[in-house]
């Protein structure tokens, strides 16, 4: 049986801002939001005909987990969008999910507590962000464009619940590095490529080598240095 309680509303700021105040395994869904919101104060375009899901997980204390949950649980929704039938889902590294180089949804993993983790997911499903942000177009995609059959929100929700909850389990049981396994043999990255990093310091042009187990990027400078950085120190990640 699902661990699941899940809270339908039909507008709201953001599903995080409801899901924060509520224990693991409570998810909240809203067809509308009116201040949906991405990583580093970007917001998220989140109209109705889309999916826009907060769910409460719990997290162990041990501070490599923070790294690992967005990949992890944007993996475990590369599943459910392929076994809809889409192909050519991938993720890019940290939050997003691409079909070919456009977005079709992001994460947004925040923490309120420290045994809890709020994953915020959007998916373009019905709706066309890009009627409403000017820089969109070529940049978004939705579910219907790339599916037969478009299922409707509640079940698509249900499989998400479904598939984070076992991803979460495999993680609990055997860590990241399992996962990781997985996404590296599905080819979860896409094929090696440049890659432009937004960092505090400036903007650094790197190749792009894969993840390692604590969730940070692992990228080559012109000189052959090996680099790593965790999610937070990279504003923008850019395939080039
Ligand atoms: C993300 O941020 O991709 C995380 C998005 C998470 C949204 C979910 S919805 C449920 C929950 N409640 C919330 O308030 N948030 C979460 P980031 O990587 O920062 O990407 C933001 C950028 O994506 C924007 O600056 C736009 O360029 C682009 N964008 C905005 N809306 C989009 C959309 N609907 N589809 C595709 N791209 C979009």
């Amino acid at each position: 049986m699902s661990k699941w309680c899940v809270h339908v509303y039909d507008t709201v700021g953001s599903t995080n801002d409801i899901a924060r105040n509520l224990p693991p395994w409570n998810a909240v869904r809203a067809n509308h939001q009116i201040s949906g919101r991405g990583r580093h104060g970007r917001s998220w375009i989140s109209q109705y005909g889309g999916l826009w899901l907060s769910l409460v997980l719990p997290v162990g204390r041990e501070r490599d987990v923070w790294g690992t949950l967005p990949l992890a649980m944007g993996w475990a929704i590369v599943k459910v969008i392929k076994d809809l039938g889409a192909h050519e889902v991938r993720l890019r590294w940290p939050n997003d999910i691409l079909v070919r180089n456009v977005k079709l949804a992001g994460l947004l993993v925040e923490q309120f507590y420290e045994d809890a983790a709020v994953i915020g997911i959007g998916i373009n499903v019905l709706n066309r962000p890009e009627q409403i942000h000017q820089e969109l177009p070529c940049k978004a995609t939705r579910l219907s464009d790339i599916v037969n059959q478009v299922p409707a929100l509640h079940e698509l929700t249900g499989l998400i619940l479904k598939t984070t909850e076992d991803v979460h389990r495999q993680m609990e049981k055997n860590g990241f590095t399992a996962i990781l396994e997985e996404i590296n043999a599905a080819c979860g990255w896409g094929s090696p490529r440049q890659a432009e990093l937004e960092l505090d310091e400036g903007i650094r042009r790197e190749f792009f080598i894969g993840v390692n187990k604590y969730g940070e990027l692992i990228t080559k400078n012109d000189s052959g240095h090996v680099c790593y950085y965790p999610p937070f120190r990279v504003k923008l990640f850019r395939e080039i």
